[in-house]
């Protein structure tokens, strides 16, 4: 119980609540990323770092973070997708934020679904290389590739903000243009946006946003992304209501420092901060 500097505690009620989901067989590339949830806890450790965030906020005295755990993965993709909202589903029906560690960036479609089915149609502020919109991938519409495109599909977003991404394709865009997502490509990125969103807030963190110097345990090297400080001072920036959020796509087997799971425990971490920080100020 050391993960994210000491703040995880065991209790009946709570404001945050762990969840791994180790899974990547939706990843197009490389497997690994199921290994993400362990290595971002071992990489969070008390004995690393302790549990104030930036803004202010002393993540193990100001709040109740408790570990759900790893989902079990067993069965075919439906049975997976539907695991994953349930799991998801008894946090938000606690009343909590869930905090889902993945994982490929599949598993947002369900999470987000479950998030969905809680607060209504999200906006949604997704960093990532990549715009994740294909309409399939090697023919699987389910692929790490697809998730986003499935959810504008299904109506699960009233908007799609996308940060980071530097490798988009015709498709993308055209798919893009045709939702009405709004992106904010690495080459028009200076000076940094202050996004605000109105409706609940659905926060999806794909690590390879981040340049690979930062972030190198990613299946997908896509150098020119941001700096682990613009991310955060994004997070920081933005105006809104988080009620959810994810942090994907950690593959321990090309992170041998261990520097992208700590990247991914310290982004989580000052992403509860800001909720914090955002509701003392109500
Ligand atoms: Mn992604």
């Amino acid at each position: 119980m050391n993960q994210f500097g000491g703040c995880v505690r065991q209790s009946e009620t709570f404001d945050f609540a762990l969840l791994g989901i180790p899974y990547d067989e939706k990843s197009s590339f490389l497997k690994g990323t199921s290994g993400g949830p362990a290595a971002v806890r071992k990489h969070s450790s008390v004995e690393m770092i302790n549990a104030w965030t930036e803004l202010g906020i002393n993540l193990e005295e100001d709040c109740v973070v408790v570990d759900h755990g790893d989902l079990v993965i067993e069965g075919d993709y439906g049975q997976v997708s539907k695991n994953i909202q349930n799991g998801v589903k008894t946090i938000l029906d606690a009343g909590a934020v869930p905090v889902v560690l993945g994982g490929d960036h599949s598993v947002s479609y369900p999470v987000v679904r479950a998030a969905a089915s809680a607060y209504g149609p999200l906006d949604i502020l997704h960093f990532d290389a990549h715009p994740d919109l294909y309409d399939e991938l090697y023919g699987d519409p389910f692929s790490h590739a697809c998730p986003f495109r499935r959810i504008l599909e299904e109506g699960l977003a009233a908007s799609l903000v996308q940060v980071g991404i530097r490798a988009f394709t015709g498709e993308h865009r055209k798919t893009a243009e045709k939702f009405g997502v709004r992106w904010v490509e690495m080459k028009d990125i200076p000076p940094l946006p202050e996004l605000a969103f109105a409706r609940p807030l659905y926060v999806s963190i794909d690590m390879d946003s981040l340049d690979p110097a930062f972030a190198p345990g990613v299946s997908h090297y896509e150098p020119g992304g941001l700096t682990t400080r613009q991310l955060i001072q994004i997070i920081h920036r933005l105006r809104g209501d988080i009620i959810c959020f994810d942090v994907v796509e950690v593959n321990p087997e090309r992170d041998e420092s261990g520097i992208t799971a700590a990247a991914a425990g310290k982004l989580a971490m000052e992403v509860m901060g800001k909720i914090l920080y955002e509701r003392r100020k109500k």
